[in-house]
């Protein structure tokens, strides 16, 4: 979609072009956010600007701290399937285990903390879609790994941990989260507006509370319950025994804030095997550009059926869809 950029902006981008250091980029940059007209029209032009905010905060943030353990980008997981979603807890909480009861990937699992030093990736199937999870190290007040900053800005969603059998899993799961804030990383349940400054991710955040199991997690549970029960959506599971881990499958899902849409050439049945994930509320021209590039531009119409609703309605290219509509796209 074409944006409109009054003259103001193109002089920031200029000068952000001619900038010689990543302070002065990031000025001009911040200059351009805020000129930036905010609509529909302009997400893209938003999320771009957005990323290179954010990357530039985290880099000239970095740097102060000193010579950095792993270059940037070592750690680029290209996203694969319905979104991507990032492990985050206090050492020993089980975030290896459930990755490896909810995945085919094998981390090592251990009883002592730190085990995890680099994240693994691997792929949940939920229904008939795909969720990647990776497995990020542990995060304390006084350990983190900095490249956590660069996964976590490419993440659709979270999983945050806390830890049943431990009398400080409150504690130890608040750290967490105010670690990630330093980092400029704030979890918020799903749904939730995207943060107001671009150099901060919103990261749409479940909890799990694991090891469920354990014979004090009840009362360990009301406390946890108390402190993070209206914070985020809550899931209670054990990953060594299973309990609870079909509906966090799908809490997981869910968070991603994605709808499942099945494409159909015309005279053929659909394909009702790989859907399109577009994000919810997505119209008949988003979901053309996650089809290809170009339709997105040259889609003009489209047909959709609606199970029980209606059947092959013709819409225009403004039309939003929802979860499992059939859709044949016209150009
Ligand atoms: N009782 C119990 N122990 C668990 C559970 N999940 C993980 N553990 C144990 O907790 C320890 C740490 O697990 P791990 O997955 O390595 O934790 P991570 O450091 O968060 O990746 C291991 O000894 C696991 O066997 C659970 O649901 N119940
Ligand atoms: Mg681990």
């Amino acid at each position: 979609m074409a944006v409109n950029l009054p003259p103001q902006y193109h002089d920031a981008e200029a000068r952000y072009k001619k900038a010689q250091n990543p302070e002065d980029k990031l000025a001009a940059l911040k200059e351009m956010w805020v000129i930036l007209p905010k609509h529909k029209a302009s997400e893209k032009v938003q999320a771009d600007l957005k990323t290179k905010i954010s990357e530039l905060t985290d880099q000239i943030e970095q740097a102060k701290q000193g010579p950095k353990k792993a270059a940037p980008g070592t750690y680029k997981f290209p996203r694969q399937g319905a979104g991507q979603v990032v492990f985050v807890g206090p050492p020993n909480c089980g975030k290896s285990l459930l990755l490896s009861k909810l995945t085919k990937a094998t981390p090592a699992v251990a009883p002592y903390p730190f085990t995890t030093r680099e994240p693994v990736p691997g792929m949940m199937d939920h229904e008939d879609v795909r969720v990647q999870l990776i497995d990020l190290p542990p995060i304390t007040a006084d350990h983190y790994e900095t490249f956590v900053t660069d996964v976590t800005r490419a993440a659709d969603a979270a999983v945050l941990f806390l830890d049943l059998a431990d009398d400080d899993g409150p504690a130890a799961t608040a750290a967490v989260i105010e670690r990630l804030k330093l980092a400029r990383r704030e979890l918020v349940p799903p749904g939730s507006p995207p943060a107001d400054d671009p150099a901060v991710y919103a990261i749409p955040t479940i909890l799990v509370a694991n090891k469920g199991d354990d014979e004090a997690a009840d009362i360990r549970l009301e406390i946890a319950r108390e402190e993070f029960g209206t914070r985020f959506p809550f899931h209670v599971v054990s990953a060594e025994r299973g309990d609870g881990l079909a509906a966090l499958r799908k809490a997981i899902y869910d968070a991603l804030g994605v709808m499942r849409i099945y494409t159909k050439q015309p005279g053929k049945p659909a394909d009702m095997t790989s859907p399109f994930t577009p994000p919810v509320g997505a119209t008949v021209a988003e979901l053309a550009g996650k089809v290809h590039r170009d339709l997105e531009d040259s889609v003009k119409s489209a047909r959709v059926w609606v199970t029980g609703v209606h059947d092959g309605q013709t819409v225009g290219r403004d039309h939003v869809l929802h979860d499992r509509d059939v859709v044949e796209l016209h150009t």
